[in-house]
């Protein structure tokens, strides 16, 4: 018998790419999704699936419709990939934050302990748990301190912490991703490649006059979601449940990757590029550079894309869809 796949975030770039990739294995896969106003794009990153997918109505941050969903698909998986997921946003809006991102995983594992124990959990959660703390070698990895620094970090620690509270206490399946930085072409435009992207792309093209923008001197370890949404899945059939960094031990600030997808397209980003205090964060997380070797070793992952081939990709895609409009995105 196929094996049935509940996906929160089912509309998100990961919950997208996950629910293709579980079809893919043969699963039965059913989302979860939110009640919009405008349905035409809602579900848009499920465009090529949409006929195998069993969506239900839902939200994380009200139970009884958790509770109602779960006894209804009676899941053998569960993957909680829903959240508030912008870390800049999540200094505006911290409360909802939490209750989407703390509270709303608590309710999922909840649900699952009372109506679906014998399923498998995943919580995505996120290398911005570490905040500034890096290890002497200059790496994050499980055992490394974590110190958020964002109100989205704080939820996601949150979660992540009841998760291993939940394994020990209820003997529930229940693992954690610590999944670093994902990007494709699905990747929203308020998040830093898709924004670089997308302006260079429009400036290319003589749509848009200069790329506005926060503090360029971070670091980050970018990976490809479709290469992680495959981790995921290897996480839930791994004999016990545990915790495993995701990442590709690469990093690159946020200026050299200006400097290549400027380059790539033509031009010097450095006549383009404007700084923007508007875009800065109250707290910065300044560099991030994951060490999966846990992963690799134990469940055998490893990526495919390189940040080049990344890069090449999400580009293409932009240089079809960057659009008519010249506004900069968020
Ligand atoms: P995303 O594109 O922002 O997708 C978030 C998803 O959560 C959307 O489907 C959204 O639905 C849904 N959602 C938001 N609030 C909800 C609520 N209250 N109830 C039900 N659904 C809700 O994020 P992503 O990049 O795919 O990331 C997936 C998960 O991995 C998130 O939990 C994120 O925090 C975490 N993560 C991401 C990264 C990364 O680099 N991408 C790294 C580490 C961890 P709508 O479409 O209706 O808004
Ligand atoms: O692309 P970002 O918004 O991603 P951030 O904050 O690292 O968070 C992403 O990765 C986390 C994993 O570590 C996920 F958990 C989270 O859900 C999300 O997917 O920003 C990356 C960097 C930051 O240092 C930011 O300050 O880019 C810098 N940046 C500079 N200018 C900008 C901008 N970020 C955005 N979004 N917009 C700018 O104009």
């Amino acid at each position: 018998m196929a094996k049935k796949a509940l996906i929160t975030g089912i509309t998100g770039q990961d919950g997208s790419y996950l629910a293709e990739h579980l079809l893919s294995l043969g699963y039965e896969v059913s989302g979860l999704i939110r009640r919009n106003s405008v349905t035409e794009n809602q579900q848009s990153r499920l465009d090529p699936i949409a006929h195998h997918i069993d969506n239900q109505y839902g939200d994380v941050s009200d139970p009884s419709s958790i509770d109602r969903v779960i006894m209804k698909v009676k899941p053998d998986e569960v993957y909680n990939l829903a959240a508030q997921s912008h870390v800049r946003i999540s200094f505006e809006i911290p409360q909802y934050t939490a209750q989407t991102n703390a509270l709303g995983a608590l309710n999922v594992l909840e649900s699952v302990r009372s109506h679906s124990p014998e399923a498998h959990f995943y919580q995505a959660s996120s290398s911005e748990m570490f905040g500034n703390s890096v290890d002497p070698d200059n790496m994050q990895r499980e055992t490394t301190r974590m110190t958020p620094v964002s109100p989205y970090g704080c939820s996601k620690l949150f979660a992540y912490s009841v998760v291993r509270n939940y394994r020990n206490a209820y003997k529930l399946f229940c693992s954690n991703g610590i999944l670093f930085n994902h990007e494709s072409p699905r990747r929203a435009s308020n998040f830093v490649t898709s924004k670089i992207i997308k302006n260079a792309v429009l400036i290319s093209q003589g749509k848009l006059a200069k790329l506005e923008m926060g503090n360029l001197d971070s670091q980050r370890d970018w990976g490809h979601s479709k290469d992680y949404v495959r981790a995921m899945h290897l996480i839930l059939q791994h004999k016990e449940p545990d915790d495993f960094v995701i990442s590709t031990g690469e990093t690159h600030s946020i200026r050299e990757f200006c400097d290549i997808v400027f380059k790539k397209l033509g031009m010097d980003y450095r006549e383009y590029v404007v700084q923007n205090p508007k875009y800065m964060r109250p707290e910065e997380l300044r560099y991030l550079c994951g060490d999966c070797s846990k992963a690799k070793k134990i469940l055998g992952w490893k990526p495919d894309y390189t940040f080049e081939s990344l890069i090449d990709e999400m580009i293409e895609m932009w240089l079809k869809h960057a659009g008519t409009t010249g506004v900069p995105s968020k």
